[in-house]
């Protein structure tokens, strides 16, 4: 047992320049963890609400005044943890001490005693093999909430390396393919000026479908083959662009709308077209049936809920009633602390729903997504692509091949 002797919390900065919250949890009086609290652009309705009164100070304050619940606590244990939170805070969202603390809480605790106990933080997570690393899903170019003017509708095109041996060739496999999108989009527009979106993922002046054949090219251009060593996805997000009261998908940068029969029909074409693995949130958060709908006719695609899911028990339950979703996004911080994304990973291994643990658009420089993301048996894990915050994640990968107890690249195919 790793014994919590000491709380220390503090405002910080995000990637994004926003402020978060970030908290050190020392066990047995010397060892000292942190974790710092992501944040996203496209936030799912249904995720815990990250501060109270959107206040990081008022976190704070509630926070400093329940300390004492914690003190004693074993660090390990993150039910423990969890209880104490509940003690405080037992709002369906989080909205007394906030998502940010939670989160902060339960991953610096577990870092903890990670230290205390000298065991990665994924042995602690998940204590026997088998152990495999999940795909890095990069983001290789993006538009949405994570962009500004001109850039795609679309948050995110993603590259997938399933031909890839181990995970250092997984990672240089995405990299080479985002240098090489970059050369495509300047060799089609020379006023390109390298911008890039909030994960480093390419933001250019086209629309939708320009984007995805620009990727497509660079995968070509690679010298990968589509479909055998590289697949790609896509991360619509479309919950940021469905209009609820004229009930349109309105892709505004493109000039057009889509009904919802039109948008599972474009759905469905760009799964055939460009034979996509992986499709994230393709419809809006609340059509079970139309996720449903693409589930079944694209047996070969993953077809995710995060908007949808925001990593809430009772949604995987829902989503599993209505066979809404092959696969599940897990982002610790729209549960709130790490027991309730715990709780949400086993609901949809139960369902046989493939997991993708996932970071958030505003992050931190923590790795710890990387241990969740083998812990949990994620098939891929969504860290972005460059910057210091989205390296720091798929570094830790690297890192981790030395304890030899990994046993290669997951099964995307199996449950
Ligand atoms: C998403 C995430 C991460 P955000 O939609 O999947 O890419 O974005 O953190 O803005 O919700
Ligand atoms: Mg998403």
């Amino acid at each position: 047992m790793a014994s919590i002797t000491g709380l220390k919390s503090r405002i910080v900065f995000d990637s994004r320049g926003a402020k978060t919250i970030e908290i050190d949890v020392t066990t047995d009086k010397k060892f000292s963890g942190r974790a710092c609290a992501p944040s996203g652009a496209s936030v799912g309705k249904h995720e815990a609400q990250s501060f109270p009164r959107n206040s990081p100070e008022k976190a704070l304050e509630v926070l400093k005044a329940n300390e004492i619940r914690f003190i004693g606590l074993d660090a390990e244990n993150q039910k423990e943890i969890f209880d104490a939170l509940r003690s405080i805070d037992d709002t369906e969202m989080y909205s007394v001490i906030g998502g940010a603390v939670a989160y902060a809480l339960s991953l610096a605790s577990l870092d903890s005693a990670s230290k205390a106990l000298a065991m990665p933080m994924f042995m602690l997570l998940k204590p026997h093999k088998p152990y495999m690393f999940p795909f890095p899903l990069g983001n290789i170019l993006g538009g949405g909430a994570h962009a500004g003017p001109g850039t795609p509708d679309i948050q995110e095109i993603l590259a997938c390396p399933i031909g890839a041996r181990n995970i250092s060739e997984a990672l240089e496999m995405n990299f080479r393919v985002h240098k090489e999108v970059r050369s495509v989009i300047q060799a089609k527009d020379e006023d390109f000026t390298y911008g890039r979106g909030d994960e480093g993922g390419w933001a250019p002046n086209a629309n939708n479908d320009q984007a995805l054949e620009i990727t497509e090219l660079a995968v070509k251009n690679c010298g990968f083959t589509m479909g055998n060593d590289m697949s790609l996805g896509i991360d619509f997000a479309s919950s940021s662009f469905w209009d609820e009261k004229t009930r349109v998908y309105n892709y505004k940068r493109q000039g057009i709308t889509r009904g919802r029969e039109k948008q599972i029909c474009y759905v469905n074409q760009l799964i055939k077209n460009y034979k996509l693995i992986y499709v994230e949130d393709p419809v809006n958060e609340e059509d079970f049936e139309g996720t449903a709908r693409i589930t079944k006719d694209n047996t070969n695609c993953i077809v995710t809920g995060d908007d949808m899911l925001v990593t809430n028990t009772m949604r995987a339950k829902m989503a599993a009633q209505h066979n809404a979703c092959s696969g599940a996004i897990l982002k610790v911080n729209q549960a709130g602390s790490l027991y309730d994304a715990m709780n949400f990973a086993q609901e949809c291994a139960a369902n046989g729903i493939k997991l993708i643990t996932s970071h958030r658009s505003g992050e931190s420089i923590d790795s710890h997504l990387s241990h969740i993301g083998i812990a949990t048996d994620s098939k891929m894990l969504k860290a972005g692509i460059l910057g210091g915050e989205r390296v720091a994640k798929l570094n830790e990968l690297l890192r981790l091949t030395e304890y030899d107890l990994i046993d290669g690249m997951a099964e995307l195919s199996s449950n």
